[in-house]
């Protein structure tokens, strides 16, 4: 009996959702916003970019790829914790950043970040670099990151 009520449930939801997406378009939309790169001199050979991606359009989205040019190749990382305790960062499992509906995915320092790897000018603070942002489902979306000094608090990690 119990297992029936779910059935029409899950039956009811599909309908329900069904309708309303055909009814309406008044999704929400996905925003993209406190994009922002660390600054870093010519004689560092990588850099990394920031920024906060707010879902609101209602499906699960995922962010593909980055690309600019003063990058020679840009890469979806995260940083997590090696065997011996350091941390380390390796790219994101399959290569793409989910977004799930409704949801904020954080790009930060000691997190999920855009890593610039063989970088092709230095990045100064105050500059705006161009990111051309490409989702699987909004398609490609162009935002500037703002260069800017952040002191890495180093003393705190690990604490
Ligand atoms: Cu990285």
């Amino acid at each position: 009996m119990k297992r029936v009520s779910i059935v029409l449930f899950i039956l009811l939801l599909g309908v329900l959702m069904g309708c309303s997406s055909a009814g309406t378009d008044t999704a929400g939309t996905l925003e993209v916003k406190d994009v922002w790169g660390r600054n870093s001199p010519m004689a560092a050979p990588n850099g990394a970019f920031y920024m906060t991606i707010v879902n609101n359009t209602g499906e699960d989205e995922q962010l593909l790829s980055v690309a600019t040019d003063v990058c020679s190749t840009v890469e979806l990382h995260e940083m997590y914790t090696m065997d011996n305790g350091a941390m380390g960062m390796r790219p994101v499992d399959g290569g793409v950043i989910a977004i799930p509906a409704g949801q904020t995915v954080e790009l930060k320092v000691g997190g999920l970040h855009v890593m610039c790897i063989d970088k092709v000018q230095a990045f100064e603070t105050g500059q705006q670099i161009p990111l051309t942002l490409t989702f699987a489902n909004a398609g490609e979306m162009v935002v500037n990151a703002e260069i800017r000094e952040e002191a890495m608090d180093s003393s705190s990690m690990g604490g």
